[in-house]
């Protein structure tokens, strides 16, 4: 069907005509995406099946990657390269007059993820599938992703994500492979014929969990992994008084993405969610191992668990639940067992986002769960107390439950035999700060996995006319081993190179310029700097220290008219959850800041400021092949790792950043010549945290610049904006800038000088672009799963056939 183009050419016209029943002049754009899509899944199928059998057949160990959040973006585009029949399909369609990207543009963006963690998930499973790995991916199948983002007289506006109304091409329905997840309802106790104690949940209101399957298709091979997304549906119950509630309550359990709320909204369904997630995947998972292994015992030699962030803890007290009542083990057997299969990374040392559950909420829900959450704690409690004899105040800051609460990262230290972090410097801030309690009793459980993207989605992808440039220069052999982009720094010095590189960017620029114009309605100088923010809205990424220092420029031009630096386009995307107040004021003020500057004809020509809306996947391959500056601006020991910095180096940008999560690795990579570091490092930063001593008003009162953008927040240099940005100011001033914007504002201003003065000399900053492009292998997902995989998992390649 894909084998040459004439064949796909008559698959695709006859396909078309019979599933829509129209002429194909008469098919829509929308008709020819999804016969498209049904012609690759069915292209799959072979292999998928094949994977799945050797799957089945194999004493391979499998691994389970379980993540509330799996942010793919578009399916089709990554499985056509994947798969190589990109020319086969691109050529076919262009002589029916069909143009591939347009055809993609109607796939909507799969959004089941908020951000970093989901995105990363998503790399994760292309990484796994590509280096033939058995690893499967198990989630939730939200009918709601992250909501689109509108925004409307400069202020965001929520609608609803609809990825399935038009039908959903790559996954399948498996209704045989239900589950019941049982709710609610109280645990009793029994002697079973032995004069066993034993535990029956009774009364339980149970919720049928249906599976979908989509393929993930590996890079060059015919292996074909499965991510499993389980939706929520009513069970087959009796017909009771309260049938219509009940059923509004089970669909509500898959009905939306949770985005990272800064709030306390709708717990007790978040709660469902994540016991729903673990419960049908533990079932599935352990039917596919009785299957193939008669010792439960055995487990952890064919089953590695691993539990993306705390969301899916409760696969702990789960599998403890199954060997306990379904298998009958003593507990210390059970406990051996859970602790060996199961393994957990930590994405956050924010304390505002480490999970706590409420015991009045956890109880009543999961009861038979929560009898062995107490059971862990107090044995857990017990150990500590023999190790540290009337230490109560260390023992309560450890304890599982505390305070009525369950801490659901310490459930996960405790229950797992390793614990990751996601870059260097957060696993050192791990292990000598925020879980240094935790580390001194299991110290050789704590390990980092630095993160990574896959360069298959963020270059060869997204980026096709760099693609083509770096395979002209040192071969294609860097596609399937990414340390190879090293050699690119032997054209560092070549000046044809150089050109060619800049022609690449230029072409991308323009681009995205086209975007820009067709959303925004603003006309971009294709020779000023794209300097790019991309990322969720949050106060410790600092987006308000890249506005106060457009305010700073735009003061400055506007006073001194000989003061005039290189154009440059500043360019945002940010969500803010629904719920951050101050999140949202930021993006008003971003377009409020846009609006002036970009309307004033004196300095127009030298700052524009250009809010792209409804940031997601498929935009962001638009967004990074054409930026020239990343800003990676956190208050340094805020940002665990960061990946929107390495697809940015992948693609060419300059890193503007502070020493912060994976910035450190770029910078040890790259090199001080080729990055732009600034302001506090994060030593300094918990310095000032643990002894005080930070005083934002005297950085205001002595800093002209900093008082005069600030004071503009309210004095009406804004107009209409009366009372808008007092959250703002108030953070600032009266809260003492937690997260020192003013504190690293002079570094960052005179860093960005830096940048500028760099950008004049062209030829020294595409030389740059080069050793970031060179040194970005090491940040592919395929390093990072490697590491995974050899480390924590202990699984290895199943040897399909391979085509490479
Ligand atoms: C969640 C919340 C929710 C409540 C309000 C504050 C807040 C702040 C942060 C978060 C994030 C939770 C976990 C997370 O998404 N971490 C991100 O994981 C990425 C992949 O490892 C990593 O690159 C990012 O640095 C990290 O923030």
């Amino acid at each position: 069907m894909f084998d040459n183009k004439e064949q796909f050419k008559k698959a695709f016209l006859s396909k078309l005509e019979m599933s829509v029943g129209k002429s194909f002049e008469e098919t829509s754009p929308q008709d020819q995406y999804h016969v498209l899509g049904n012609m690759i899944r069915e292209y799959i199928s072979t292999n998928w099946i094949k994977t799945n059998q050797v799957y089945h057949s194999t004493e391979a160990k499998q691994v389970y990657y379980l993540s509330i959040e799996f942010l793919l973006g578009r399916i089709m585009g990554s499985n056509i390269l994947n798969l190589g029949i990109g020319d086969v399909v691109e050529e076919g369609l262009r002589d029916l007059g069909i143009s591939l990207d347009d055809l993609e543009s109607n796939e909507p963006d799969s959004a089941l993820g908020n951000g970093g963690l989901g995105r990363l998930a998503a790399c994760f499973m292309d990484s796994l599938a590509s280096l033939d790995l058995p690893g499967h991916g198990c989630g939730i199948r939200y009918k709601h992703g992250l909501f689109e983002q509108k925004i409307v007289n400069g202020v965001q506006v929520e609608y609803p994500e609809l990825w399935l109304q038009n039908g959903q091409v790559w996954e399948v329905r498996k209704s045989d492979l239900s589950v019941e997840v049982p709710f609610w309802g109280k645990v009793e106790s029994f002697e079973d014929e032995q004069g066993r104690l034993r535990f029956r949940h009774r009364d339980a209101e149970p919720i049928m969990a249906v599976p979908y399957d989509i393929p993930v298709v590996g890079y060059q091979t015919e292996t074909v992994n499965t991510l499993r997304l389980w939706n929520a549906e009513p069970a087959n119950v009796p017909f009771h008084d309260d049938i219509m509630r009940y059923k509004r309550e089970t669909e509500m359990v898959s009905e939306f993405l949770y985005p990272d709320d800064a709030e306390d909204s709708g717990k007790i369904l978040r709660l469902k969610q994540q016991y729903f997630l673990v419960r049908a995947s533990l079932n599935s998972i352990l039917n596919s191992f009785r299957k193939k292994q008669k010792d439960i015992r055995e487990l952890p030699n064919y089953v590695s668990i691993h539990i993306n962030d705390t969301h899916p803890v409760l696969a702990i007290p789960e599998l403890m639940r199954i060997l306990l009542d379904e298998e009958m083990l003593p507990w210390e057997e059970a406990w051996d067992i859970t602790v060996q299969t199961i393994s957990y990374t930590n994405h956050t040392t924010l304390s505002e986002a480490l999970e706590k559950w409420p015991v009045r909420l956890f109880q009543p829900l999961l009861p038979r769960i929560y009898m062995i959450v107490e059971e862990i704690n107090e044995r857990f409690c017990k150990e500590l107390w023999e190790r540290y004899p009337g230490q109560w105040q260390r023992i309560e800051d450890m304890a599982i439950i505390a305070h009525d609460q369950v801490k659901m990262a310490h459930l996960a230290l405790v229950g797992t035999h390793s614990t990751n972090g996601v870059a260097y410097l957060h696993t050192e801030i791990l292990k000598k700060r925020e879980m240094n309690n935790f580390y001194e009793i299991f110290p050789e459980r704590f390990n980092n996995k630095t993160n990574g993207i896959t360069h298959r989605r963020w270059l060869m992808k997204s980026n096709p006319a760099l693609t083509g440039l770096i395979t002209e220069s040192i071969g294609d052999k860097w596609k399937v081993e990414p340390p190879l982009l090293k050699e690119l720094e032997h054209y560092k010095d070549d000046a044809a190179f150089l050109e060619q590189l800049e022609k690449v960017k230029h072409e991308n620029k323009v681009k995205l310029a086209e975007r820009i114009f067709q959303q925004n309605q603003i006309k971009v100088n294709l020779d000023s700097i794209f300097d790019v923010q991309v990322k969720r809205l949050h106060a410790y990424k600092r987006q308000l220290l890249n506005v106060l220092h457009i305010m700073y420029l735009y003061n400055r031009m506007k006073e001194d008219p000989s003061f005039r630096p290189h154009p440059r386009t500043f360019i945002f995307g940010a969500k803010a959850s629904p719920g951050y107040y101050y999140a949202k004021k930021i993006i008003k003020l971003i377009n409020t800041v846009a609006e002036k500057v970009n309307n004033d004809k004196t300095t127009n020509d030298y700052l524009k400021v250009v809010f792209l809306e409804n940031y997601r996947v498929s935009l962001a391959e638009e967004i990074f092949p054409a930026a020239e500056v990343s800003e990676q601006i956190s208050t340094a020991s805020k940002e665990a790792s960061g990946t929107g910095n390495m697809k940015f180096m992948m693609n060419g940008a300059l890193t503007i950043g502070t020493m912060d999560g994976a910035n450190v690795e770029i910078f040890e990579r790259v090199g001080k010549d080729n990055i732009f570091i600034f302001g506090m490092t994060s030593e300094e930063v918990m310095n000032y945290q643990a002894n005080g001593g930070y005083h934002s008003s005297e950085y205001y009162m002595l800093d002209r610049r900093i008082h005069e953008a600030v004071n503009q927040l309210v004095n009406g240099f804004f107009p209409n904006t009366n009372g808008m940005f007092d959250v703002i100011y108030d953070s600032l001033l009266i809260e003492n800038d937690q997260y020192f914007v003013l504190r690293d504002f002079d570094s960052y201003v005179k860093t960005q000088e830096k940048v500028s003065n760099a950008y004049q000399d062209k030829k020294g900053w595409n030389k740059s672009s080069v050793v970031n492009i060179a040194n970005s292998g090491f940040f592919s997902s395929d390093r990072t799963i490697t590491e995974y995989a050899n480390d924590i998992w202990h699984v290895k390649p199943v040897n399909s056939p391979i085509i490479k």
